[in-house]
């Protein structure tokens, strides 16, 4: 498939997506949606790619979904946004949250609507100091989706995801990292070279470790103390029998710097 509103590559165990539709600030439409997946499918199978990341071209990374694709207007007939929740978000969010290995958000500009929960399912997300998020939903009468409701409280707490989702404000990208919404917020000047020494680490780490802590903190929100328990049990079983496992002790013991492969 060749891509019109996404720029996609891998190389050297990293791979990137950039959503690329400037001038409608990278908003989502069927035809990107489409090439997400794509690109989505092609990361999880290429055995060569340890960490995706995800950023926006031009002054935005995400407005969500475009609103000029779906032409409704007072007095004409429905659309079904449950059918594009079900097709296009619903496995986009799910795609990146069980992508066996880290997923980076660098989130470049405005991140709105879909755009903004999109980022925050994302495993570390990046935003320049001049970015935002915006709950945007709310001003056009629907509910946060693409995972906002689920993860808005769980981040921020009731209250702060409420207001959010109520108001729609306009939030900072430094009070997003003062509310534990995101890793962290960075001049914009340094977004790209702090994004990319991430990048470079994350591609030498331990992906299936990586993977499996992605998978027991995601785990977690539905789990009991016991089930938590009984999960890190079966991962350390499943890692201990890794090579880079092995290799990290092996290191260790040597007191030389470890060499990944992640297997
Ligand atoms: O429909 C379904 O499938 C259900 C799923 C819904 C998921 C959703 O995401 S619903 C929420 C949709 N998004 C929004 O409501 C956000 C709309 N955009 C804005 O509120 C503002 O554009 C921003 C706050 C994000 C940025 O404002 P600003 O002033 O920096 O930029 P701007 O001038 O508004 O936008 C620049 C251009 O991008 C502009 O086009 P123009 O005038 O230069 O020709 C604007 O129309 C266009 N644009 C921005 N967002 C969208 C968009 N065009 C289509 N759809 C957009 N979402």
């Amino acid at each position: 498939m060749s891509y019109e509103s996404i720029i996609y590559s891998s190389e050297g165990g990293i791979a990137r997506i950039t959503l690329n539709r400037p001038d409608r600030l990278n908003s989502f439409t069927a035809s990107m949606h489409a090439e997400l997946r794509d690109a989505l499918a092609k990361v999880a199978s290429d055995g060569s790619a340890r960490v995706l990341l995800l950023t926006g071209a031009g002054r935005g990374f995400c407005a969500g979904q475009d609103l000029s694709d779906r032409a409704v207007a007072p007095g004409e007939a429905p659309v079904d946004l449950g059918e594009s929740i079900e097709k296009n978000y619903r496995p986009l969010v799910l795609g990146l949250r069980k992508l066996a290995m880290p997923v980076v958000c660098a989130v470049n500009g405005v991140a709105a609507g879909a755009g903004a929960n999109i980022a925050l399912a994302c495993d570390i997300v990046v935003a320049a100091k001049s970015a935002s998020f915006i709950q945007a939903f709310c001003k056009i009468g629907l509910v946060p989706d693409s995972g906002g409701t689920y993860f808005l409280p769980r981040l921020t707490g009731t209250a702060r995801a409420m207001g959010l989702a109520m108001l729609g404000d306009k939030l900072s990208a430094e009070q997003a990292a003062e509310w534990g919404l995101i890793w962290k917020c960075v001049e914009d000047t340094e977004l790209a070279s702090s994004v990319d020494a991430l990048l470079a680490q994350l591609a030498q780490a331990p992906t299936r470790g990586l993977a499996a802590i992605k998978r027991a903190l995601y785990a977690s929100a539905g789990n009991t103390l016991e089930g938590a328990l009984d999960l890190e049990r079966d991962l350390q079983r499943e890692l201990g029998a890794s090579a880079d496992y092995r290799e990290g002790v092996a290191a260790f013991l040597a007191k030389r710097p470890p060499i990944f492969t992640g297997k």
